[in-house]
């Protein structure tokens, strides 16, 4: 597959998990917006890792970058360059469940034995949601009790969790994307600050909070979960005059909690 159906694709199935999306890109002219990146969620599990995920991406001429790792979230995880310099990197993680207390690890491991294989045949994997059973109440609250990543993951499956624009190219600074984004009232991820990381990283970043979708439990049952969210990301240029093309797991650690639930979900 070409990057740019690719992307055309997997912006299609995001936008369905972010509905404020378009309105948040149209606010900085949609068309000139340029995206830095997106990033995809799975479990370790040999059917599914970073290690067969990524086939698809290194098929599109997709290069491992760096590795990353998140050990009080159990997450490990790698970011990728494109072959064409401009166009969007990736960042992949993976959640090792097997590190989760028995009863949620045992939750996934269930869900995971109904995947067929093999599951990552092409890139539509990566906009192709489920490939188990959706949950039930009580094992979403056991799955979020002890990480948001897994009930978010066993919810909505293979999407992109998030969009990123490039703040570098608009010719403003993060902070008044963030002013912009704030006054118009979108709710932003505060862990750490609102913004993440100094020039000195190369990186700073910032990102909505992703807000409730309704989603149809396995017992028909409707629930209000985190769906997408959206970030905003200035990179600077290292010390050989290039963009930074990598990402700062300082920052990374909190923007994965742009899909946690908010307190007033927690029951
Ligand atoms: C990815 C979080 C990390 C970044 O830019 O550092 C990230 C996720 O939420 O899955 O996007
Ligand atoms: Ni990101």
């Amino acid at each position: 597959m070409q990057t740019q159906e690719f992307f055309a694709a997997l912006w299609r199935d995001y936008v369905m998990l972010a509905p404020q999306a378009d309105a948040i890109r149209a606010l900085f002219g949609a068309e000139r917006v340029v995206n830095d990146h997106v990033a995809f969620r799975t479990f370790a599990h040999p059917a599914i890792s970073i290690a067969v995920l990524e086939q698809p991406l290194l098929e599109m001429g997709y290069r491992r970058d760096a590795p990353y790792s998140f050990s009080d979230k159990h997450l490990s995880a790698w970011g990728y360059v494109p072959a064409v310099p401009g166009e969007p990197l990736i960042f992949l993680s993976q959640l090792h469940y097997d590190q989760l207390p028995n009863l949620a690890a045992d939750i996934i491991e269930e869900l995971l034995a109904h995947l067929s294989h093999p599951t990552v045949t092409g890139a539509e994997v990566f906009y192709s949601g489920r490939h188990w059973p959706q949950l039930n109440r009580e094992q979403y609250q056991t799955l979020a009790s002890v990480s948001e990543y897994a009930a978010w993951l066993a919810v909505h499956g293979f999407h992109a969790n998030h969009f990123t624009i490039a703040v570098h190219t608009l010719g403003v600074s993060i902070q008044n994307v963030v002013s912009k984004i704030v006054s118009e009232g979108y709710p932003m991820n505060e862990a750490g600050g609102l913004i993440k990381g100094t020039p000195d990283d190369l990186l700073v970043q910032a990102a909505t909070m992703a807000p409730n979708i309704e989603i149809e439990l396995a017992d028909g049952q409707c629930l209000a979960v985190p769906g997408c969210y959206y970030e905003f990301a200035q990179r600077y240029v290292d010390e050989r005059g290039e963009l930074f093309q990598g990402f700062v797991a300082n920052n990374a650690n909190r923007i994965f909690e742009s899909t946690h639930r908010t307190n007033d979900m927690m029951s």
